[in-house]
């Protein structure tokens, strides 16, 4: 009998490349939604006929309880959040209601409910935050420097209490940044394939940008959800810190997205100083030597392949009318 999955944030970038991976796996794949959220599920495109919907306000203790007793799932993948990080200092309770809040009903959902459901939670590199040690792996410890980042750190322990207090098979994914096409523009690798894109095609003429020697470990969305899936395959439930090892400045990331259409990044970008964080850091890469050794996970696609393939993809959406130009 195949299995069943639910995702919550199943219309984001790696609820695509999750589904599609479940999909191929023979999952039944149920997207947790919200009813104001249901026209989004277009963005799974080809997807979209391929999973069940489940109408269900991610904020409603009851009827997430309904959901997990009817769906009887044997993995959760807890995707759902304001993945934005600036935007969390503008709603920090709303960023803390939605990740927090989701991950501890869903949690005492599959206890009360008493199922050996799988759990996977969406943690985040950010939780490192200003850290004094790099590569970071999973005794790092959390100093998160924002609203986002503290709301996942305080998932990151509910889950692990669950664990360690209930039993459960839940997992934590310490991931670092990961891309793809599907990102929306306001990332800075899209926005940046989006304009090189706009400017080979005459339709822009300059990009502004924040801190160009922030630095990132960016890797490929598809390669990441494949480690999702493998640490709930596991024997033992445990976290993972999951990431390239590599880390690249932006400078870098727009010096290859525009050598990808054979341009010279220096004479269209400028830094506008309103567009740099104060919450900046820079040493954020991961060790995933954990991954490698008990996953037999790691990264297939290159920097340099992933940027290429999302500037490709973006010259075809602008030929196409498919999207609009990058603004500058
Ligand atoms: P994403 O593309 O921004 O997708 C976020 C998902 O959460 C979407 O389905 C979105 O629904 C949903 N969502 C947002 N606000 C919501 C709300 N208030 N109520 C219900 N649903 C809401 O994010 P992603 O890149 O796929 O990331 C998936 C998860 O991994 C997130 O938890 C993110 O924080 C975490 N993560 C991501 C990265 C990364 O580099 N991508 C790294 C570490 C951790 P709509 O489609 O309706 O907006
Ligand atoms: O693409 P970003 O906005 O991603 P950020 O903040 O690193 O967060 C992403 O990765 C996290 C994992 O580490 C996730 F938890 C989170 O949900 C999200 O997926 O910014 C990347 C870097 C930053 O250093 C930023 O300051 O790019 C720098 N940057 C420079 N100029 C810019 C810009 N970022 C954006 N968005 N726009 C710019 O113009």
């Amino acid at each position: 009998m195949s299995k069943t999955a639910l995702i919550t944030g199943i219309t984001g970038q790696d609820g695509y490349y999750l589904s599609r991976l479940l999909l191929k796996h023979g999952y039944r794949v149920v997207g947790l939604i919200p009813p104001q959220r249901q026209s989004n599920l277009a963005k799974l495109g080809d997807l979209a006929g391929q999973v069940e919907v489940y109408s269900v306000a991610l904020t409603d203790s009851a009827a997430l309880l309904e959901a997990v007793e009817q769906l009887r799932p044997d993995e959760i993948y807890n995707l759902a959040a304001p993945s934005f990080v600036p935007a969390s200092w503008s709603d920090p309770l709303g960023t803390l209601d939605l990740v927090t809040g989701t991950a501890t009903r869903l949690l005492s959902a599959v206890r009360q409910v008493g199922l050996a459901t799988r759990f996977y939670q969406a943690s985040s590199s950010e939780m490192f935050g200003q850290v004094d040690q790099s590569p970071q792996d999973e005794n790092t410890p959390f100093r998160p420097m924002n609203p986002y980042a503290a709301a996942k750190v305080h998932a990151h322990w509910t889950m692990v209490h669950h664990r360690q207090r209930y039993g459960l098979f839940a997992c934590s994914g310490i991931l670092y940044n990961h891309e793809s096409p599907l990102r929306p523009p306001n990332f800075v690798t899209r926005k940046v394939a989006l304009a090189v894109a706009s400017i080979k095609l005459g339709l822009s003429d300059r990009l502004e940008m924040g801190n160009l020697q922030a630095k990132r470990d960016w890797g490929y969305a598809g390669d990441h959800v494949e480690a999702m899936w493998r640490m709930l395959q596991a024997k033992t439930p445990e976290d993972y810190v999951i990431g390239t090892g590599q880390l690249h400045s932006v400078e870098q990331l727009a010096a290859a997205a525009f050598a990808c259409v054979d341009l010279n990044w220096a004479e269209y970008v400028n830094v506008d100083p309103k567009l740099i964080r104060t919450d900046e850091h820079f040493h954020l890469v991961a060790n995933p030597a954990k991954a490698k050794q008990n996953l037999n996970w790691q990264p297939q696609v290159s920097f340099e392949a992933l940027i290429q393939e999302m500037v490709l993809k973006d010259l075809e959406r602008l030929k196409s009318g498919a999207v609009t130009p990058a603004a500058p």
